[in-house]
């Protein structure tokens, strides 16, 4: 078979998009609800038996469940991704997180959901943790489309002291926060708050980012004491801080509902990517750590890999009298929230950059398929992988290199690598691949912590610093003590 994939074609696909389309009037208020790390199968909605989410289920079953909701291995390009309706390769996101210590964050020319509804007259909230740079006010929340901003700008911190290796990182609009209180009971409170001020005239898009349920795994006695029965203490403090979370899902339904306005809301709820289940990191194993308190199945894998597990989504959206109940099976990603939000916002999409997600509006309310070709699941230099209808491919590129293609319709637990059956679908994925691949920025986390990877990777090696042969300058050898 004669392969016709060109960077032209997939580059088309992307930016056919583009034109908004204007369906509701007045403006629909939009909350999007995101968790961090929870498990797929950590709500009822989708078959937990242990954990309790009476209200995030209500709100699934009374709107569409989603079974295959695809979202980036982690926080930072999720949260990117989210943002800007773009895969998070396009702009050096597509690696790990924005870790303390670094000083990238979203590039500041990429336009955010939140400039698209603001441009067409909505209020914009940003809340909880942000994680899209921290080390310059750039890329801070406030100077990125969001009137307000109530929360941390770093990874995860306390949930209750918000600090992480002593520093505080709390903030409410730019003033530093000394603050009682859990994390996500404030971020509740504030939206409650915002919800229960509102203009009658005027829409708002709230962006509720939960650090939970992320590590450290804690949670108020009050929510420990729902799961005495769980006996790994991992697990009971990731129950506790689910129903937490499941608690303000409920205020902020309930709120809107005081408000008259649950008829107007769009609210969606989702993870930004799949919970630690199966976890073996090197960093919390030194520790003595044992952080696998989440479930992700039927699927295979952890938060960070390529596996389902780690991208498929427990996700739903409801809007009361325009998404019928049900369950949507189509392949949808999380870039199509841009396209989709800001099309029934009657805003306009962003046409100088290509925009990777779709409109998924009629995959909602109209049962149409699916309306991506492929997605991309990540490109990053060393590993990536691309889902095209049933198929899965999975290229670990590093040394030595191997390749895995799954049948999700048979085997969505990724369980039976058919590379070596399907040599020629492998050879059409692995080019649809390659093109996303050439068309990504460098990762701004390597370009950051591995510069020698980066700027040249056919030579690479490590940069001279002009003193020593190897390691980063000023660097101290660390060497076994004298007897
Ligand atoms: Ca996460």
């Amino acid at each position: 078979m004669k392969l016709s994939i060109t960077r032209t074609s997939i580059m088309s696909i992307a930016a056919c998009t583009l034109i908004p389309v204007v369906r509701a009037e007045p403006k629909p208020n939009i909350v999007l609800i995101l968790a961090d790390d929870l498990g797929f199968a950590d709500v009822g909605f989708n078959g937990c038996k242990d954990i309790k989410t009476p209200n995030i289920d209500s709100l699934a079953a009374a709107g569409i469940r989603f079974t295959s909701f695809y979202t980036q291995p982690m926080c930072t390009p999720t949260r990117a991704a989210i943002l800007t309706g773009r895969y998070p390769m396009r702009y050096g996101l597509q690696s790990f997180v924005i870790t303390p210590g670094q000083h990238y964050g979203l590039p500041t020319d990429e336009r955010t959901i939140a400039q698209a509804l603001k441009e067409v007259g909505y209020k914009t909230y940003a809340l909880g943790k942000w994680h899209l740079g921290h080390s310059d006010k750039a890329y801070w929340p406030q100077n990125r489309g969001f009137d307000h901003f109530y929360g941390s700008t770093i990874g995860n911190v306390d949930y209750f002291t918000k600090e992480r290796a002593g520093v505080v990182d709390w903030q409410r609009d730019g003033k530093q926060l000394k603050e009682e209180g859990y994390f996500t009971e404030l971020i509740t409170k504030d939206t409650v708050r915002i919800i229960e001020q509102s203009s009658d005239n005027q829409p708002f898009f709230i962006y509720m980012a939960h650090l939970a349920v992320h590590s450290p795994y804690q949670a108020p006695k009050k929510y420990m004491d729902r799961y005495k029965s769980i006996k790994d203490k991992y697990r009971q403090s990731y129950a506790a801080m689910t129903s937490a979370l499941d608690d303000s899902v409920g205020e902020v339904i309930a709120a809107l509902e005081r408000k008259g306005l649950r008829d107007n809301t769009l609210v969606i709820f989702m993870s930004d990517n799949g919970g630690i289940a199966e976890y073996d990191a090197t960093m919390a194993k030194a520790r003595g750590e044992k952080p696998s308190p989440a479930d992700n199945s039927p699927f295979r894998g952890s938060k960070a890999g390529l596996y389902e597990g780690a991208v498929r989504s427990a996700a739903a959206i409801n809007w009361p009298g325009k998404i019928k109940p049900g369950v949507v099976s189509e392949v949808v990603h999380v870039v199509d929230l841009l396209p989709t939000l800001v099309g029934l916002a009657g805003g306009k999409i962003q046409t100088d950059k290509p925009i990777d997600g779709k409109d998924i509006w009629p995959v909602i309310t109209q049962g149409k398929v699916s309306p991506h070709q492929n997605i991309l699941i990540n490109a990053e230099l060393h590993r990536g992988a691309v889902r095209q209808g049933k198929w899965k491919l999975i290229k670990y590129a590093t040394l030595p290199s191997s390749v895995e293609l799954y049948d999700l319709a048979k085997d969505p637990a990724e369980k039976n690598n058919v590379a070596e059956q399907h040599s020629e679908k492998v050879h059409e994925l692995e080019m649809i691949l390659n093109e996303y691949a050439k068309q990504a920025k460098a990762s701004l986390y390597l370009k950051e912590y591995m510069p020698f990877i980066i700027n040249d990777t056919k030579n690479a090696q490590m940069m001279y610093d002009g003193d020593e042969d190897s390691g980063q300058p000023g660097e101290k050898p660390v060497l076994p003590k004298q007897k």
